[in-house]
């Protein structure tokens, strides 16, 4: 799937950076810092969404090394991370359906579960 592990670490960084970019955009949006546009909110949640799904598979065997804050805990307590990566995904279906309600008020709600699932992964998975 990747040649290199190093590719691996690389891929699933660009997939967190994308991620990061349209969540961060729809949390502005939710947060009054940038004006509420439905069709915006809807194609930046499918982003997020899209995004969500990839980093998983570039966790494989030899990516624990080199330029990442990867946790060796993320391979000694693999259960515990994937529930973690599960967990975030759910919170990014939510939203992308919240995102496409149409009304800031779903996507407000639908929000802050989403930041404290990214949050909750940084916590114990991710080095500083
Ligand atoms: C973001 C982003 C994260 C999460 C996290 C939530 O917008 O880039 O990593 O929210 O900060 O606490």
């Amino acid at each position: 799937q990747f040649a290199k592990p190093e590719d691996a670490v690389k891929y699933r960084k660009a997939s967190f950076t994308v991620m990061a970019a349209h969540f961060g955009r729809l949390g502005a949006m939710a947060n009054g810092r940038m004006p509420y546009d439905a069709k915006a909110a809807a194609e930046n949640a499918d982003v997020a969404l899209t995004m969500s799904k990839l980093p998983w598979a570039a966790f494989g065997e030899g990516t624990d090394k080199g330029d990442t804050r990867a946790k060796p805990e993320i391979w000694k307590e693999s259960a515990k991370y994937k529930e973690a990566a599960d967990k975030m995904q759910a919170e990014m279906g939510k939203l992308n359906v919240a995102a496409k309600a149409g009304n800031i008020d779903a996507l407000k709600v639908a929000f802050g579960p989403a930041a404290a699932s990214c949050k909750a992964c940084h916590d114990n998975f991710r080095k500083d």
